[in-house]
């Protein structure tokens, strides 16, 4: 559980960083499951001669480096969401063991029950982000989960339905997240509404409403974890580092209120009122995404953005 002070703190700034959340042991698990999931991979991008170098004597960052300058995209199939876009029956995702047992972890659950009490619900919008220093990115790269993240507010990125959704976002250190290689940043005492977001190389705030004078870096040590309501305003910074910086977030709300994108699946983390409702085995989490995935595959493409070019604020982002 979170002492008073640390919800006090989380009250008054809109975020808390929290250390040692994952223990060692579980880091290496978490690390031993992508680099077996690398491992296949690779193996096939290179019996494709999609890449290659051989794997043989590389590690896992050498991997990765190797296959994003090749082409070969490695980001869907390691996250534990469907994408964005259009989704098909065979869409690669990722859904194992050590990551459930994150999700469910049980120090998270506690700090976010000091916030949001007994019944919890596990978001559907969470991601893996592995972002490579920044001159190894291609030049065309935008996305959030690989290269630096733009301003935005996380209810910013939900659907409207969410609004009123009394929701947190779990931040965790894989790596250690340090000011040189690209960790959080976000404003202070600045959750108290919503600001105007436009579509543009991602969807961001305006411009003009980030005081980024005030902005705070957020390091963690790897097991560390940052949490933040949806409203504090949050960024990430460029990985200037010779290392690949690897965090995943995830998102708990309150039971029964909307996810903010009801199309990908939700499961009870925590019940007071219904244990016997909670999710306890990954192959469950698992099923019920690949379910998601066969419906959402043979039905229209459901789009996951609110905000459109032509608003006021976003006037000088149309070309
Ligand atoms: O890790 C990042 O680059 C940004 C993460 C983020 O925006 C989030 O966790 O909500
Ligand atoms: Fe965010």
């Amino acid at each position: 559980m979170l002492s008073q002070t640390q919800i006090d703190s989380f009250n008054r700034d809109g975020f808390l960083v929290v250390p040692n959340v994952l223990s060692p042991s579980h880091l290496a698990q978490i690390r031993a499951e992508y680099s077996g999931l690398l491992d296949r991979l690779y193996a096939d991008w290179y019996q494709a001669g999609r890449v290659s170098v051989s794997p043989v004597g590389l590690t896992f960052s050498e991997k990765l480096s190797i296959s994003y300058q090749a082409g070969c995209d490695w980001f869907q199939p390691f996250d534990i969401s469907l994408p964005g876009d259009t989704i098909s029956a065979d869409t690669p995702m990722h859904f194992g063991p050590a990551v459930f047992d994150m999700v469910v972890n049980e120090n998270i659950l506690d700090a976010v029950q000091s916030l949001l009490g007994e019944e919890i619900t596990s978001n559907p919008i969470q991601h893996i982000r592995i972002k490579p220093p920044a001159p190894q990115l291609a030049g065309n790269e935008i996305r959030a989960h690989i290269t630096a993240t733009d301003w935005h507010q996380d209810r910013g990125v939900g659907l409207e339905a969410a609004d009123k959704t009394e929701m947190i976002t779990c931040w965790l250190a894989i790596s250690d997240a340090t000011v040189e290689n690209g960790c959080l940043q976000a404003m202070p005492r600045a959750h108290d509404k919503m600001l105007p977001h436009c579509p543009k190389v991602q969807t961001a705030i305006a411009d003009g409403f980030v005081d980024e004078a005030a902005a705070v870096p957020l390091p963690v040590g790897a097991g560390g974890m940052v949490m933040f309501h949806p409203l504090t305003p949050h960024s990430s910074l460029i990985n200037r580092s010779d290392d690949f910086r690897w965090s995943f977030d995830l998102r708990y709300n309150v039971t029964g209120q909307d996810t903010g994108r009801e199309h990908f699946p939700s499961f009870v983390a925590r019940s007071k009122i219904n244990p016997e409702q909670e999710l306890r085995d990954w192959r469950g989490w698992k099923s019920l995404w690949e379910t998601a995935r066969a419906e959402l595959a043979a039905a229209p493409h459901i789009p996951i953005h609110r905000w459109k070019s032509d608003a006021p604020f976003c006037a000088k982002e149309i070309s």
